[in-house]
């Protein structure tokens, strides 16, 4: 039976462990493609050989060209710059809307039935505008935060309660950036949500108050550390999550940035919210019943978004 292909837009540092995971899970074949001749031929052909130790035999190959990508399944786009200590995720805007451009050209061109999964920040408006220049389905394409800002929170958390990662779901909601809304009513550890933990005196409001900023400030934590560019071991799992979901049909619910018209009151947006990720994409949104201080933060979030897509509808009249 053919394989699924993966197209993978970007061979940099999240690119490279996107092939590696999609190897080690036998997700399918996949092509690697960057601008930068050699890389996406180099790092391929590394991994390739990494899997006749690792065991998997998909097939990896490098390219410079879109052509390579045609008739892929899943697209996940990573291309672009990533930040630098000091830079803000809407700093690199300008630079990233243009190689949207280019990129939403060559999915329109050869990949016009795949399941896109967009990486390159700022998250919310660059998938937006992908959409518009690749004039692809809605349910058809989303934006990777929502998975990674919540395994996040479920790992600060499980480090708080000295349990396993695995027993705590954590819920983030909003555009993803400082106005993401982490949800403590909707994360729990073994089905208890978070305020009748902090009740049973497993923590305190102030310390899950740390955490929730944490988790906002995540990102920018680790590219202080790492001085020259930013996360890519979890934002990496977290797309290949939501590969898998939509390649197994498992309509896994997950937040992403979904395209939002009507729920929540949020017209034209793309915006974290959850939505179960079945063989159709995006094949339902989840919308929860918020409170007045959980709503009010979504709109802050919502709106935030918003601005970046003004400023991007500015910067390309094509968008406008
Ligand atoms: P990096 O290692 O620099 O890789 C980016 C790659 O894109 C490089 O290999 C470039 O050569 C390539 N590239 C640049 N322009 C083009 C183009 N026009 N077409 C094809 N390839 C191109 O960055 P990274 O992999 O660490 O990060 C990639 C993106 O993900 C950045 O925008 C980050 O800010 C973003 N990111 C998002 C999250 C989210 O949670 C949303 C988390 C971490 C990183």
């Amino acid at each position: 039976m053919a394989q699924p292909k993966i197209a993978l837009i970007g061979g940099g540092q999240i690119g490279g462990t996107l092939a590696l995971l999609a190897g080690l899970k036998e997700l399918g074949n996949v092509v690697l493609f960057d601008i930068v001749e050699g890389l996406p031929q180099g790092k391929t052909l590394d991994l390739a050989q990494g899997g006749a130790v690792e065991g998997y035999n998909a097939h990896l190959s490098g390219t410079n060209s879109y052509e390579g990508i045609a008739g892929a399944d899943v697209v996940i786009v990573t291309a672009g710059v990533p930040r630098k200590p000091g830079m803000s995720r809407d700093d690199l805007l300008s630079i990233n809307l243009k190689v949207m451009a280019a990129v939403g050209e060559g999915i329109k061109t050869y990949a016009p039935n795949a399941f896109v999964i967009c990486i390159t920040n700022p998250l919310d408006a660059m998938v937006w505008a992908l959409r518009q220049f690749a004039n692809h389905p809605a349910e058809k394409i989303v934006g990777m935060a929502g998975v990674l800002d919540s395994a996040r929170f479920r790992h600060f958390l499980s480090e708080e309660f000295k349990v396993s990662k695995e027993d705590v779901t954590a819920f983030v909601l909003g555009g993803h950036g400082d106005t993401m809304v982490p949800m403590p009513r909707f994360s729990t550890v073994a089905g208890i949500p978070l305020p009748e933990l902090v009740k049973m005196g497993w923590t305190t409001q102030e310390k899950l108050d740390q955490i929730i900023q944490r988790t906002r400030d995540g990102g920018a934590e680790i590219v202080g550390l790492l001085k020259t560019g930013s996360a890519f071991y979890a934002p990496a799992s977290s797309a290949i999550q939501m590969a898998e979901s939509y390649l197994k049909d498992q309509k896994r619910v997950l937040p992403v940035a979904a395209y939002v018209d009507g729920p929540y009151g949020i017209k034209d947006l793309y915006v974290g919210v959850p939505a179960v990720i079945g063989e159709n994409g995006v094949e339902r949104i989840v919308e929860l019943q918020l409170t007045a201080e959980e709503k009010a933060a979504l709109d802050k979030s919502a709106g935030a978004v918003q601005g970046l897509i003004e400023a991007c509808k500015k910067m390309d009249p094509r968008l406008g």
